[in-house]
This record gives C-alpha cells, sequence and structure tokens, in this order.
C-alpha cells in the first residue's frame, strides 16, 4: 500500500475502484487464489502490455506492488501502483523497468480473439469499447454480378470474386444483408452471439478517440504498405484497430475497385430520411481522414463488429 499516493480528490473514487479490483481476490477461498485472477492491458508508446493480477503474498515475494508484467516487449518482473494526475481520464501509472506507463482498464477484458463460424478474429480494446480488429468473413461466396437477398443465409462478396481476397481482407457485404434484413442500428445482424454492427455514433466514439475525423483515419489504418498502396499517409495503428484498404463492391455489373487504396466501412444506422442510403466511414491510402458519408446499401463494404 506505501507504493500508492493520492495525488488529487477527483481521482479517488476510481483509485478506489482499481484498489477494491485488485484486493477483492483477498477474500477468495485458498483453491481459487492460485488459479490465475485475470489480466488488464496497458497502453505505451510502443503497444499494449498485459498485466497479469496476482495474490499479495505473489507480490510481497516478488518485491512490490499488486501486478506484475508477464508480457510485453521482453519486460519482465514486478511493477509498481502508483497514483497519476494525469488529465486524460487514467486514474493510476504504474512503473516498470522500462518507465512509468498509463493504465486503462482493457474493454476486451484481457481476450485477443474470438472464434466465429470457424474463423479467430483478433479483437482489440479501444477506449470503452471493445472492437473486431479483422472484417468479417463469414456466409457463402457469391459473385460480384449478383445480389444478395433476404434467403436465411448470409452471403458474402469476395474482391474480384476471389475467395483468397477474403481471407486476407475479410468478405464485402450490402447494408441490408449485414443487417440481416432488418433496419435497427446496432442490432447483431450477422455479427456473433454477444457482439453488435456498431451504430454510427459508436463509430463517432471510436474516431474521437483517436482525435476527430482529420487524424483518426491514420491511426485506425494497418501500418506498412503491404496491403495499403505507398504512401499510406499517417497509419500507426494506435489502438490496434487495423483497417485494411478491402475496396468495395459497386452497384452496376457489381464491380470491385479501389483495393489497396480505400476502406470501407458500414454502420447501422441508415440515413435519416432517405431509405437507400446508410451511414459509412471511409479512409484513404493518401490521407489520415475518416470520412463520413452516406451511400446506397447495396454497396459492399468491410464490417466490423463492437461487444455488448
Ligand atoms: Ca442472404
Amino acid at each position: 500500500m506505501k507504493n500508492i499516493n493520492i495525488l488529487t480528490d477527483k481521482n479517488i473514487i476510481s483509485l478506489l475502484s482499481l484498489l477494491v479490483f485488485l484486493f477483492g481476490f483477498v477474500s477468495l477461498p485458498r483453491a481459487q487464489q492460485n488459479a490465475p485472477l485475470g489480466n488488464i492491458a496497458i497502453e505505451t508508446p510502443s503497444g499494449k502490455l498485459y498485466l497479469e493480477i496476482i495474490t499479495i503474498d505473489e507480490a510481497i515475494a516478488d518485491g512490490k506492488g499488486v501486478v506484475k508484467i508477464v508480457t510485453g516487449n521482453g519486460i519482465t518482473g514486478a511493477a509498481e501502483l502508483v497514483h497519476t494526475d494525469h488529465e486524460d481520464a487514467s486514474p493510476v501509472r504504474i512503473s516498470t523497468p522500462a518507465g512509468i506507463v498509463s493504465w486503462r482498464a482493457d474493454a476486451c477484458g484481457g481476450e485477443h480473439s474470438i472464434n466465429y463460424q470457424g474463423q479467430s478474429y483478433r479483437i482489440t480494446g479501444i477506449g470503452n469499447q471493445c472492437w473486431t480488429a479483422e472484417n468479417l468473413n463469414v456466409g457463402n461466396r457469391i459473385n460480384g454480378n449478383i445480389e444478395m437477398t433476404n434467403n436465411g443465409t448470409i452471403e458474402k462478396y469476395c474482391y474480384n470474386n476471389d475467395p483468397a481476397n477474403c481471407d486476407t481482407l475479410g468478405a464485402l457485404y450490402s447494408w441490408n444483408e449485414m443487417m440481416t434484413y432488418s433496419t435497427t442500428p446496432g442490432i447483431q445482424g450477422i455479427c456473433p452471439n454477444g457482439w453488435h454492427l456498431p451504430t454510427s455514433q459508436e463509430i463517432n466514439t471510436l474516431i474521437g478517440y483517436f482525435g476527430g475525423m482529420y487524424t483518426a483515419g491514420g491511426k485506425m489504418k494497418e501500418t506498412g504498405i503491404y496491403h495499403w498502396n505507398p504512401p499510406n499517409t499517417g497509419a500507426t495503428d494506435t489502438g490496434g484497430f487495423t483497417a485494411l484498404p478491402g475496396g468495395v463492391r459497386g452497384l452496376n455489373n457489381g464491380n470491385f475497385t479501389e483495393i489497396g487504396t480505400r476502406a470501407w466501412f458500414w454502420s447501422s444506422s441508415k440515413h435519416a430520411s432517405n431509405n437507400y442510403i446508410a451511414q459509412a466511414r471511409n479512409l484513404y491510402y493518401a490521407t489520415t481522414v475518416a470520412t463520413n458519408h452516406g451511400s446506397n446499401k447495396g454497396y459492399g463494404y468491410s464490417v466490423r463488429c463492437v461487444k455488448n
């Protein structure tokens, strides 16, 4: 406890909540104390680290603190828990052999992936949201020149009708197919159980975490030029969202365009007044902008899910 220093009244409640969380296991039966008690994730300039919560006895044996770093960037050993007066909603900071790092709750609960219809998808916690970090690739592939229909099965497009593109970039879906022919924002649609299609507002929240629409595109894009065409301006993949330039399935003749240059993501929110249009976002290889636009529901776009 001597490592914890209260610095501002404002953060006391947050700190106490964390301490209740961390110390809650004290009352657990001995047998349960030997089981893993959970993980928390912390953001560092070089990526996300995961801390394993351990018992106080183990922590004392390790030297100090009640958490220890178990993976990430070659750092191992005990972590020191201290309070912080940072203004950025990080209620505590953690001192590690590599320096002070901010702590925040991981919205994905320390999980890194989910399985859905035989495929594993990476997931990532960003702010208070837990997102799939890969584009959905579920359903039976149909050619781009065929319209998806309300036939009780999920259909998908693969760029250029090539299944290999679905494997690397995910599939493309019309808005109605994604929504399973509902128009209710935030429904599960073609997402796994326990997940739902992001509303336009939820995407705005994500973009807000990344400083707004003029910078969010860069922070959302996968880095490098393996999938994105050069220069892939400003790509940092800050929150692990790892947007890929899956391109679009067009309306007329179902042609595919813009692989490598643009990521198109549906929201589950339709246009306020035009029933043929739904809200979407696109990211571009040559800018850091996350553009909000309305699109005809017949386009084939990439799809992400948010945990309920
Ligand atoms: Ca269908």
